[in-house]
């Protein structure tokens, strides 16, 4: 008899040979019946693994908080769906098919992308292989071999000749199909109750532009069809959130083409957001002693050999640009520019820590299929500062940029975000900067910090910049990206590339310390966040028109106009919608522009001096003195409500 371990610490005897899915039988049928895979201390298994030894065994289903166990059920549906591909067209090649963490998807070598027709085909196909109900058989071949099963599938045959000498290679068999897979698979097709596929799209094999594009479709299966239903009313929800829908439909940001792939422009209305977001954080920074510089997009590739950034950060960099005898670079990043700025005097331990400010653009080479509206972009403005700082500084100063991190959260009403401690990854030498003494100083120095200040984190391997480990702040895009907002780093490199120094109050020259960090990230992204976060009603001190005024009749064009250079005066956006059309229609339309505030006027708003204020948020508030509204909004800018 075999000792199972289970995740609630009970513990079973079992029979040697048994199987996943029989232990599963023994403690009940229901879990038997939803079962999708296993786990055996610590390795994910079939239901159809056989017990050999004692272990720790977790039965995974699909639920809510069960990744794993929802991968093997998607997983098993991604095979559904190359099935049902090789059914319809036999001379598709397959790719790869993995589950994702909402859903899987499967890329094919097509002449053509598949037609909306097609994927309609393709989903009734897999209902039918469901219907079917293929039993899934596992077994695993010698290399020869499992090359001659998969001869006429190139893609298969590359990954075959790239699994390790000794590595098991494993089939899954469902009828008429078999695929390479390592699993975990369900027992059969008719295991999957719903299934949806979701889009499609183009995708390099092995996610390299030097390779075939493949076609990929995604999708996505539920055992029950009214989780499905949930799903699509979230993604419906998430759509409408998209901040490239919103920015088009306000008139936020446009691309073109002929600009180029990663490169939007900002309309006026998108630019008076990010201009109240500079003005906002500079005064905020400057108060705060930050020194704010202004320094050039362009500089000589030398400068970036002098940081690092040319051996370790030249991917993501643009070409060199050779002039007469010069060679310049677009710049990724302001560091090596401000360093040279801490240079250009001699500084006291007394002067320090000495906080270098820029709103600065930035240039980086962001593969052509992960840009995305403001969110991704190629060209880049950062709220950028590099605090140079004694090495006893760092905790203080570290604990004062997550407070500025946090003030300003406050201000834009943020809850929904997670701090990452992100790391090397200790085996990438091309990544990060060698020097492991250096590395496990600065990494462990910023947990330790991170422990003190009692902020709550994650650990995240092979996220760090190149020169330092950091602190950075991660939120959800409506479309799911994971990604960074603000960030704080530890660098101890950059310091010593540029050999900087400051005298201590021993008389003797010393070596600071430099923390990145970038409150806002880029106003870019910042700003996709903002649209997403506030669904483009934008509270009042970001609206980029914060009232507007809807004469009821030509005879108040006058009235309108006077109020509107009256509020402009007092710094309010405001414009008056006199176009010929019932008052209504102009409500709606405001409405729907999210606009925060409506004052209807008619003959006798005009008489009195008063307006009749519509909120966005509360509809009708009532007619009020003119000062009083204007007192009543300008407080609520001042206040950021
Ligand atoms: C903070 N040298 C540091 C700086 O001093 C630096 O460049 N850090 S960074 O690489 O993490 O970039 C700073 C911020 O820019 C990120 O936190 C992120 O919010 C934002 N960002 C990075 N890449 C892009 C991009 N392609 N498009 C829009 N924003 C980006
Ligand atoms: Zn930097």
């Amino acid at each position: 008899m075999l000792k199972v371990t289970l995740k609630d610490g009970s513990k079973l005897e079992v029979n040697e040979g048994e199987s996943i899915l029989d232990v599963a039988k023994r403690i009940s049928e229901g879990l038997a019946r939803n079962a999708t895979c296993g786990e055996v201390d610590g390795k994910v298994k079939d239901l159809r693994y056989e017990l050999q030894k004692d272990c720790n065994l977790v039965i995974h289903t699909f639920q809510e908080d069960d990744l794993e166990g929802k991968k093997a059920y998607w997983h098993t549906t991604s095979h559904i769906m190359a099935q049902a591909v090789k059914r319809l067209f036999p001379d598709v090649k397959i790719a790869i098919g993995p589950a994702i963490d909402d859903g899987f998807y499967y890329d094919f070598d097509v002449e053509k992308p598949f037609t909306d027709e097609d994927k309609a085909k393709i989903e009734e196909e897999m209902k039918k292989i469901i219907k079917e109900d293929l039993k899934i058989e596992r077994f695993s071949l010698p290399r020869e071999e499992a090359l001659k099963l998969m001869k006429n599938e190139p893609y298969k045959v590359e990954l075959i000749k790239d699994l390790p000498e000794g590595e098991e290679i494993s089939f899954y068999k469902q009828g008429d199909f078999t695929d390479l897979c390592a699993g975990p698979h369900v027992m059969s097709t008719g295991k999957i109750r719903t299934v949806k596929i979701l889009s499609s799209s183009g995708a390099y094999w092995r996610g390299s532009e030097k390779n075939k594009m493949l076609q990929r479709i995604y999708a996505i299966s539920f055992p029950k069809s009214s989780m499905l239903e949930e799903h699509l009313k979230i993604l419906e929800e998430a759509k409408q959130r998209d901040h490239r829908k919103i920015g088009k439909e306000q008139e936020l940001f446009m691309t073109h083409e002929l600009v180029g792939s990663g490169l939007p422009m900002y309309l006026p209305n998108g630019a008076t957001i990010r201009r109240i977001l500079e003005r906002y954080i500079a005064d905020k920074e400057i108060a705060l002693g930050y020194m704010h510089v202004y320094t050039p997009s362009l500089a000589n590739v030398e400068l970036y050999k002098t940081s690092g950034h040319w051996d370790h950060y030249k991917e993501d960099m643009f070409p060199v640009m050779k002039m007469e005898n010069e060679e310049l670079v677009l710049r990724p990043m302001n560091c090596p520019h401000h360093m040279l700025i801490y240079k250009n005097k001699l500084h006291s331990y007394r002067d320090l820590p000495i906080r270098i400010g820029e709103l600065a653009h930035d240039f980086r080479y962001e593969a052509s299929g992960s840009v995305c509206g403001l969110e991704r972009v190629r060209e880049m403005c950062q709220n950028d500062s590099h605090i140079f700082v004694t090495p006893e500084q760092i905790k203080d100063v570290f604990g004062e940029v997550v407070k500025l991190i946090l003030d300003v959260y406050k201000d834009f009403g943020f809850n929904d975000y997670s701090f990452r401690l992100s790391l090397r990854d200790k085996n990438n030498k091309e990544k990060y900067f060698d020097d492991d003494k250096m590395w496990e100083l600065a990494e462990s120095q910023l947990r330790e910090i991170l422990t003190e200040l009692k902020i709550p984190f994650y650990e995240a391997e092979g996220e760090a910049a190149f020169y330092g480990p950091k602190l950075d702040v991660q939120i959800k895009t409506a479309i799911g990206h994971d990604i960074t907002i603000s960030t704080c780093q530890l660098d101890f490199l950059l310091p010593q590339r540029f050999e900087l120094e400051y005298i201590g109050e021993d008389g003797k020259a010393h070596r600071p310390v430099v923390i990145h960090r970038a409150i806002l990230g880029t106003f870019d992204r910042f700003l996709s966040f903002l649209i997403e976060e506030y669904k483009g009603a934008f509270p009042a001190w970001l609206a980029p028109v914060q009232v507007k005024i809807l004469p009821i009749t030509d005879n108040q064009h006058e009235y309108s106009n006077k109020l509107k250079e009256q509020f402009m005066k007092k710094g309010i956006r405001v414009v008056v919608d006199d176009r010929n059309e019932k008052t209504g229609y102009k409500i709606r339309e405001a409405q729907l522009e999210k606009v925060p505030y409506m004052l209807v006027v008619g003959s006798k708003e005009v008489e009195e001096n008063l307006v009749a204020v519509r909120s966005r948020k509360d509809g009708d508030i009532g007619t009020m003195k003119v000062e009083e509204f204007e007192s009543k909004i300008l407080k609520e800018i001042e206040e950021k409500k």
